[in-house]
């Protein structure tokens, strides 16, 4: 087992990873930037080194920093939680390179899988569903408005190395055709360096359903069951919620099965997720798959009773796992409370926290690096804590919810909160019944 990780991440992941550590007997280090030296991850650390001003790349994002810093603590193994450079395959190249173990996917599979077209072949080859589109990238306008005339109407397509929704157009007639594939080689070119375009068949209001994975060293895959994010706004997640809805047993296992098959036939090893969409017929689509722990991670922790930070340190070491698969107990939902004001486009609300009560009872969980007399600061992602419920029904879920979300108080900054409570009460949310188009109807003036 590793005797000393150093964690490559700040806020409530940073805290989360250390905490396992702390369990299984493992010192920890923490980096940190200068925007981030009063934070609860440098303090909780056994110990802690400054990596850079508050700009990420020239902090969390600087390998070279990084590395000094692993090297200078003699830590040999480094975690790199959700973000920064959990995906980057230049930094997992390095960590290997360096003799220190990265806690996630190889470099070769981080970059089959971040080109998203590569991805899509790799599963299809597996036998996991794909969208039917074209076969890798597209060679020219000519060539995708043949294959679209083919599919038919509406159609998407796709940066190769996009994800996220940048670099995407929907496409609902010929007509439109050239002018946006023009758009979409434009952005993706500016955005990724990389202008490649695949096309496939525009699911309309799909949901987004994503099944957790763990592989170890030795080739064996198993799933976890599902994760429902469909409730997203501008391609960010705010609610998230295990089991699906709309999945039963039988899907469920044949989901879990398609990704196992995809995962394996990559070597998959580490904790990943495989994305997919499930059309209004039930039928599934392998979308992306991701290579890192995700923020949403907890609400399969609270129903399987696993440690999903744990179970990937494990394998990392090289223990193996079991390989059985894992159906959700009970019921579990996270609400992702972001320092943002809802009623004003969700624009960012950084400042100090002046006052701060956490909700806690049964069932409710925490996931949160703030304190009271915290300063959030202004130069990363607004996530401030996660809201994780836990019962035995989802009705339960909805109640106990509310219930937390009310007990919760911040004072200094505007949050998520009140969008939240909101939506706890909302018709078609409690129904169930709800698509990725969701939140573009909802009225958030009243918050
Ligand atoms: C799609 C789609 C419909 N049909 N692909 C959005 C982000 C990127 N991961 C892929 N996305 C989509 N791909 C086809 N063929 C709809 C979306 C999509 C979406 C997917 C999941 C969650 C929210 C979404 C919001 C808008 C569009």
């Amino acid at each position: 087992m590793f005797k000393k990780i150093l964690i490559a991440n700040r806020g409530e992941i940073a805290l989360r990873i250390i905490r396992t550590c702390r369990e299984m007997g493992i010192k920890t280090v923490a980096v940190y930037s200068t925007a981030d030296k009063d934070s609860l991850h440098v303090r909780y650390a056994d110990e802690s080194v400054c990596i850079g001003p508050p700009a990420s790349k020239l902090s969390y994002l600087s390998i070279p920093n990084i590395i000094s810093a692993a090297e200078i603590t003699n830590a040999d193994a480094i975690h790199p939680g959700y973000g920064f450079l959990s995906e980057n395959a230049e930094f997992s190249k390095i960590c290997e390179d360096y003799g220190i173990k990265f806690i996630g996917a190889t470099a070769e599979q981080i970059n089959m899988m971040g080109d998203k077209a590569t991805a899509k072949d790799t599963m299809k080859k597996a036998g996991v569903p794909v969208i039917p589109g074209s076969e890798g990238l597209l060679e020219s306008v000519e060539q995708g408005k043949k294959l679209a005339k083919g599919i038919g109407y509406p159609v998407i397509i796709k940066a190769t190395a996009g994800g996220g929704g940048r670099g995407m157009r929907i496409i609902r007639g010929e007509e439109e055709f050239e002018k946006m594939w023009d758009d979409a080689k434009m952005e993706s070119g500016a955005a990724f360096g990389n202008d490649g375009l695949y096309l496939e068949k525009f699911v309309e209001e799909p949901r987004h359903i994503e099944i957790q994975i763990v592989g170890d060293q030795y080739g064996k895959v198993c799933h976890l069951s599902e994760r429902d994010c469909s409730i997203q706004r501008r391609h960010q997640k705010l609610v998230e919620e295990t089991p699906s809805p709309i999945l039963n047993d039988e899907l469920r296992t044949r989901m879990g099965e398609a990704a196992i098959a995809g995962a394996q036939a990559i070597g998959y090893e580490g904790a990943g997720t495989v994305e997919f969409l499930v059309d209004k017929n039930g039928e599934f689509f392998f979308m992306e798959m991701n290579t890192r722990i995700q923020v949403e991670h907890p609400i399969t922790e609270e129903v399987t009773d696993f440690d999903l930070i744990k179970e990937q340190i494990k394998v990392a070491a090289g223990i193996p796992i079991s390989g059985k698969n894992y159906f959700p107990k009970t019921f579990s939902m996270e609400c992702r409370i972001n320092a943002e004001d809802p009623a004003k486009d969700f624009r960012p609300s950084p400042g100090k926290i002046i006052s701060l009560h956490l909700p806690g009872g049964h069932g409710v969980r925490v996931d949160s690096h703030v304190y009271a007399g915290y300063t959030i600061p202004p130069n990363y992602d607004s996530m401030i804590a996660k809201l994780i419920v836990t019962a035995q029904t989802r009705e339960e879920v909805l109640v106990r919810m509310k219930r937390a979300l009310e007990e919760f108080y911040i004072e200094g900054v505007k949050t998520t909160i009140p969008f939240h409570i909101k939506l706890m009460q909302d018709e078609q949310f409690k129904s169930g019944q709800f698509t990725t188009k969701f939140l573009e109807t909802f009225d958030f003036t009243d918050l």
